[in-house]
């Protein structure tokens, strides 16, 4: 799958590899919902898979391909399945390697959806979840029945950003024969490869820092073999969750400059961690890049950097917070995260408000729990804006 032996950046500008004919610099957007086949016997064998030839983009598109090859290649896995979102990801990996009687040991503090789905309509199919604190091995371990056919991991986790040992947990997990899945959708590649930490199959939101710029929604999972990703192809087309290829058309180019936008909203958030720990009316700060960071000598360990996500709780508690929310003026009130802009928002009420009380708390997602995710904007302005929204709380 071409450029294996390039460097990451230039895997990110010329990974995919599909050859338009009239020679564009850029793949086109092949926005069509079927291919014309040459004969019908040459239908046959694109079906019989004789021949690798398009047939319909549910199933198949050159635009979209790109995508899935690139992200492969910057994952070091063996293909990639796009998908029209990241909750479309999960459900198609949850459905592919579960079934009625099976159960699965999750991340506690995973994205709200991802628990959310496993807790309220999983169940109904007689599949059973655990939500465990993956950091601490033991925990995983006792998680672990003689049904369980998944662990579903999510380091940094949101919004905790609690960080899982991904080579630990996977050499635990393939003792008991279990395939481990990884959401890699806060640090991406660039920061962690979870592949080659020993995960089976990785999986983002590509909505946030592989697009990066707030416009699209968008999944993918990356396999690290032919056999996974045989098992998992299948289950994305039938489920109709495939992407559309405009939508593959702006992730691929947002995708080109992943590694510059990090390196940017990372070193911007590492000064905006730092002024949040040392203000006075703020209680306390989970970023990776701290050295109060529960895991901050494993993140150094499994990630190449901390990221450009904070959670953060003040002394008020979630009066303050509140406060602090509604008085930014530069970062933008919302959810999601990993865009060029920064963002603030309340996990409890908002991404993860569909968890039972008891589950946040468990999770360690508290009411006082701020989420910020930094941008690329001037730092100054940043930390400018956060200074003023704490002035009256
Ligand atoms: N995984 C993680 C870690 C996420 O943060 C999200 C979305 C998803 C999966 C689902 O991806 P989607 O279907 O939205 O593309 N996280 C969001 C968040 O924290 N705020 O808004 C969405």
């Amino acid at each position: 799958m071409g450029l294996k032996n390039t460097g990451f950046n230039s895997k990110l500008i010329h990974s995919g590899g599909i050859k338009d004919p009239l020679g564009s610099a850029v793949t086109p957007i092949y926005q069509t919902s079927t291919f014309s086949f040459k004969s019908a016997k040459h239908g046959s064998q694109c079906f019989s898979g004789e021949s690798d030839g398009y047939i319909y983009t549910r199933i198949g598109n050159p635009t979209i391909l790109d995508l899935e090859r690139t992200m492969a290649d910057l994952e070091n896995g063996f293909g990639g399945i796009a998908t029209s979102s990241g909750m479309g990801a999960v459900n198609t990996v949850y459905l592919t390697y579960l079934s009625s009687g099976d159960h699965v040991v999750c991340t506690e503090a995973v994205y709200g959806p991802s628990r959310g789905v496993l807790e309220n309509v999983y169940p109904k199919f007689g599949i059973e979840a655990s939500f465990v604190n993956t950091s601490e091995l033991k925990a995983v371990k006792e998680a672990i029945q003689p049904n369980t056919k998944l662990i579903f991991l999510e380091s940094p986790a949101n919004p905790t950003m609690q960080i899982t040992d991904v080579v630990a947990v996977s050499e635990l997990a393939h003792k008991n024969n279990i395939p481990v899945c990884i959401d890699n959708t806060f640090a991406s590649p660039y920061l962690q490869k979870p592949l080659d930490l020993g995960a089976d199959i990785v999986l983002h939101s590509m909505t946030k820092f592989i697009n990066g710029h707030a416009d699209i929604v968008a999944g993918m999972i990356v396999t690290k073999t032919e056999e996974d990703f045989k098992k998992l192809r299948p289950m994305m087309v039938n489920l109709g969750c495939n992407m559309d290829p405009n939508q593959a058309f702006l992730t691929r180019r947002g995708l080109k400059t992943l590694s510059i936008r990090i390196d940017k909203a990372q070193e911007n958030c590492i000064k905006v961690a730092d002024y949040l720990e040392s203000h006075p009316k703020v209680a306390w700060v989970k970023f990776p890049g701290l050295k109060s960071h529960p895991q901050y000598e494993l993140a150094k360990k499994q990630m190449s950097g901390p990221g450009a996500m904070i959670s953060f709780g003040l002394n008020g508690g979630y009066k303050a917070g509140e406060k602090m929310m509604n008085n930014v003026q530069l970062a933008l009130l919302a959810v999601s995260l990993g865009g060029i802009e920064t963002l603030i928002q309340h996990p409890a009420s908002m991404t993860h408000s569909k968890l039972t009380i008891a589950g946040k708390l468990k999770a360690g997602i508290t009411d006082d729990l701020v989420r910020l995710s930094v941008g690329i904007e001037d730092v100054e302005d940043i930390i400018n804006d956060l200074d003023q929204a704490l002035k009256d709380v």
